[in-house]
């Protein structure tokens, strides 16, 4: 299988900033320097140089050069770069160019909402659908939901939350990180000096039915998470009181296409895991301090639920999922949840201030350690969020404490800008196969993360630059030429796995939203499709834009949260 990856200049297909960093690579057998021409929409050349020759790449294995004409700053649109006799897909340079990403990236969210009918108004006719899973026929869920077998004598009403990916699964755990990631791409307005345009996440801003509620629209998102994930705490008077169900989803898997409302399945709640109660006690307890200035008896609530929780977590320190239970749904297991307490003793801390959950942050392991992975952070390692929060998040830690830990940010943006300079495609990921695995593509945003916050805690250009010259591979600076952002880039994903945006199994339905994210290339070939086709791929060509490939082509809330918080980061750094 040789996929079509058009011209071999390979560009950030939406474009640059104008002030920004500005890259480019050209596959090519060449291996002496090669001079390059930047041309206008009208065909005129308004820059060029020559190229810098890269060798052979390790993640593609292809020979290349990179390109650097970041000295250029005109903004226009339709430029296109010539190299090697080829012509790049055309891109724009603009301060606006990531302005309307912010709200796509954030409006996946709401089309992912269960329990509501989604109204063709806010984001368009063909993504209007009744509410699912209200235990309305044929759905039994998810109002009065019962147990597995022998998991409890109860049922409860969970309805509500994001369906977390292709699936009609919700899982505490993976809803927790994308909480989180929306809690604080609003709460980086607030906390960050060099954040600008904060309104663009305000009431009014975001297509959600709450707008005009008075409560930033970014909140109201995150809050129909946090109401589902507060639903799934085991009620009072019952043993495992407290703990957060791990998950609830239907008994088997469905086919695709399937709507929501058409889901026959059995749905079922999970054992409660010890992982889930604390993603459950680290968002309920950031949640408490961005709603208290909106409506404290919600901030309120929110905080008793984070209390619980952390108590029963501590009570219950080592249930954890069982990796097995994955029919019908994923498993999210993860068999070490102690940077899971580290996360939520922080939050608990910034919000409270309390001695007591300080004392918990101190004594964790995770506090000293370095807690930013080469492969970047995300649902089954969370220490990064806490460590971010504990260094952007005003609190009463000494200046000492606080130096440190803002600190070991700067070490890690350090280290990701050191990797992205290494990869000729310019990412912050490194080149080998382990670093290319399922829904890689939110590690490597999530890795800009860290340069951004590094950027908002020191001022520094070269870590703004980084943050800002990381998404060029997600936008199509790769080496399959494949921006992985669906309606963002002459050559974007559009097919991924979903039930609901199955438009490749049924040309009724629709395409993904614009602004929804795919997994990313995936070494590990983990689903049937992609083993077949792609057997022996270079990593970072270890992708499929078809929908059965769901390893390398799904959908997911923790992806999309990734995408959003940057999205938000690089419209600041616009005009
Ligand atoms: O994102 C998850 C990835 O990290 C795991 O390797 C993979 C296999 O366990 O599961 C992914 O999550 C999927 C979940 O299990 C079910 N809903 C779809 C998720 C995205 O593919």
């Amino acid at each position: 299988y040789v996929p079509d990856t058009g011209p071999r200049v390979r560009v950030n297909q939406v474009g640059y900033l104008p002030a920004g960093p500005k890259a480019a690579t050209v596959v090519t057998a060449r291996t002496e320097a090669l001079p390059w021409q930047l041309r206008n929409s009208a065909g005129a050349v308004v820059a060029s140089g020559t190229s810098t020759p890269r060798g052979v790449d390790a993640a593609s294995g292809q020979n290349v050069h990179t390109v650097d004409f970041g000295g250029f700053t005109r903004t226009g649109t339709g430029y296109t770069l010539v190299a090697d006799g080829e012509t790049s897909h055309p891109f724009d340079i603009s301060g606006e160019l990531y302005r309307q990403l912010r709200s796509d990236a954030l409006q996946f969210f709401y089309i992912q909402r269960s329990g509501v009918a989604i109204d063709g108004g806010l984001v368009g006719a063909q993504y209007a659908r009744p509410a699912g899973h209200l235990g309305v026929a044929p759905n039994r869920g998810d109002t009065d939901v019962p147990c597995q077998p022998g998991v409890c004598g109860y049922r409860l009403d969970v309805r509500g939350g994001w369906y977390d990916a292709g699936d009609h699964g919700k899982y505490v755990v993976n809803g927790g990180i994308a909480t989180a990631q929306l809690l604080s791409t609003y709460e980086r307005t607030k906390t960050a000096s060099t954040a600008r345009f904060g309104a663009a996440l305000g009431d009014g801003s975001l297509r959600v039915p709450e707008r005009g509620n008075r409560v930033p629209d970014v909140l109201d998102e995150a809050r129909w998470e946090l109401d589902f994930l507060m639903r799934m705490q085991v009620p009072a008077g019952q043993p495992l009181a407290g703990m957060a169900h791990h998950k609830v989803h239907d008994q088997a898997w469905t086919g695709i296409p399937m709507q929501p409302q058409d889901d026959p399945q059995v749905r079922e709640l999970h054992p409660p895991s010890t992982a889930a109660t604390l993603n459950l006690a680290a968002t309920t307890a950031q949640c408490a301090r961005l709603f208290a200035p909106y409506d404290t008896a919600y901030a309120r609530r929110c905080l008793n639920a984070a209390r619980t929780a952390y108590a029963a977590a501590k009570a219950h320190p080592a249930v954890y999922a069982d990796p097995n239970d994955g029919n019908g749904g994923g498993s999210y297991a993860d068999g070490d949840v102690s940077d899971e307490f580290y996360w939520a003793a922080a939050e608990l801390y910034l919000t409270t201030g309390e001695a007591g959950y300080l004392g918990d942050v101190n004594a964790s392991r995770h506090h000293t350690a370095d807690v930013f992975d080469r492969t970047g952070f995300g649902w089954g390692s969370t220490a990064a969020l806490g460590r971010l929060d504990l260094a952007t998040v005003p609190s009463g830690l000494s200046t000492v404490e606080r130096d440190r830990i803002r600190q070991s940010v700067l070490d890690a943006a350090g280290r990701y800008l050191s990797t992205l300079r290494g990869q000729a495609y310019g990412l912050p990921m490194p080149g080998d196969a382990g670093a290319y695995f399922w829904g890689g593509n939110s590690n490597i945003l999530n890795n800009a993360v860290v340069l951004a916050t590094a950027f908002d805690l020191s001022g520094r250009a070269e870590f703004r630059d980084g943050a800002v010259q990381a998404v060029d591979y997600i936008f199509g600076r790769n080496a399959l030429n494949q921006s992985y952002v669906t309606g963002w880039g002459e050559h974007a994903s559009r097919n991924q796995h979903s039930r609901i945006f199955a438009n490749q199994a049924d040309a009724r339905l629709p395409h993904p939203p614009a602004g929804s994210i795919a997994g990313g290339a995936n070494a590990g070939l983990d689903d049937p499709y992609a083993a077949q086709l792609l057997r022996g791929c270079k990593p970072m060509f270890c992708y499929v834009d078809h929908i059965e490939s769901y390893a390398t082509n799904e959908v997911a809330v923790n992806w999309n949260s990734a995408l959003a918080w940057m999205a938000s980061f690089l419209d600041d750094q616009g005009t």
